[in-house]
């Protein structure tokens, strides 16, 4: 039997913030890195709890589109009912060692007609000058789908679809534009996330413990599922396939190889040609990447992005910023709850093997 521990506080906590005040708009300074800190960056945002960063540079500028993680009265259990996020900011920097903007909210669960509660870890995407805000919720039925809202600003406001993307379902929406001119989703995520429940996009619930419907240990893990997006980015444009993430043999990666499967936060960069599909191995927390020759797959597992965090969870973005690449991440700092993040960036090295340096987040 796996951990089922997945969101559980590992640390007490250290310092409460408030984290109900809407500001309109925040200047913060950020600080990259301080040599008196066990961590290796400091956090962004020190006025709300953020995770899940998703980064962008539109028009030149950095917007990160996070979870806003918020203290709520939902009791914690092993499928993550107390992320109980209601609501999204969005923030914008200059350079990643520049000022943060917080832009103030942008979307909320009341402006969603199909959604109930959990509005978890979202992504954006720009196409022909209007913006696409993608985010998973709780429908009626407490099942995760993904729903998109557009917007004709990079910091919104953000009007929600009716209804969620059709076929969509699991968490963890990453939208990749290919230089093609393609759009691909990728999405998914196993435990709380829901992904275990469906095979072949076909919902097929065997039980409610977080690994009820996992394949068994020796049989091929699951994958992130991708599907390319329609013209209008609001919808997909094909049947989504499951992602494989393959070994060194060629084999795929098994369900029972905690360390190098998929779990959740799977994101894509494209470096010298080379798709990067990197991820959260969840209860064993890295983020771990696999490299490919095309979107699709199959992508072959190559090593650790970023070492364990503090802090349950562990999820990111890789995004470049003037010939330069940089990591947006998350730990629990300031709070000492794994529910309560907050997000950092420091700088990321592919190497000349075509292998990614693997960071630590903790000095010491
Ligand atoms: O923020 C809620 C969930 O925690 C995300 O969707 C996961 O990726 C994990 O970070």
């Amino acid at each position: 039997m796996q951990n089922l521990m997945k969101y559980s506080p590992i640390f007490c906590t250290l310092l409460v913030l408030s984290s109900c005040s809407q500001p309109t708009e925040t200047v913060k300074e950020a600080k990259v890195a301080d040599i008196t800190s066990k961590y290796l960056a400091e956090p962004l945002i020190t006025d709300h709890y953020t995770a899940d960063p998703s980064a962008h540079v539109f028009d030149g500028k950095i917007y990160i589109y996070p979870s806003h993680d918020v203290e709520s009265d939902v009791a914690e259990d092993d499928l993550g009912a107390h992320f109980n996020m209601m609501d999204y900011h969005v923030y914008s920097m200059d350079s990643p060692s520049g000022t943060i903007t917080d832009h103030g909210k942008v979307l909320g669960v009341d402006d969603i007609p199909w959604a109930k509660r959990q509005l978890w870890a979202p992504d954006a995407a720009e196409k022909d000058g209007k913006y696409y805000l993608y985010f998973p919720a709780k429908d009626e039925k407490d099942i995760f789908k993904i729903g998109v809202a557009v917007g004709d600003s990079p910091t919104g406001p953000f009007t929600a679809q009716p209804e969620p993307i059709k076929g969509s379902y699991s968490i963890d929406p990453s939208v990749f534009a290919d230089s093609d001119g393609s759009y691909y989703m990728y999405f998914g995520g196993i435990w709380g996330g829901q992904l275990q429940k469906y095979r072949n996009n076909k919902f097929d619930d065997k039980g409610a413990a977080p690994t009820d419907g996992l394949p068994a240990d020796d049989q091929p893990a699951l994958g992130p599922i991708i599907a390319k997006m329609s013209g209008d980015m609001l919808q997909f444009a094909e049947t989504p396939k499951r992602v494989k993430i393959l070994d060194e043999n060629g084999k795929d990666l098994l369900n029972g190889d905690n360390d190098r499967r998929f779990f959740e936060a799977a994101w894509i960069h494209k470096y010298n040609g080379t798709y990067y599909l990197s991820y959260s191995t969840g209860d064993t927390h890295f983020i771990a990447y696999a490299t490919g020759d095309n979107p699709y797959g199959p992508f072959t597992y190559r090593g650790v992005v970023l070492n364990p965090v503090e802090g349950w969870t562990n999820h990111h973005s890789i995004v470049e910023v003037d010939g330069n690449w940089f990591i947006y991440y998350h730990d629990t700092e300031l709070s000492g709850k794994t529910h309560l993040r907050n997000i950092k960036v420091t700088p990321l090295k592919h190497l000349e093997n075509g292998s990614i340096e693997t960071i630590n987040p903790i000095t010491e």
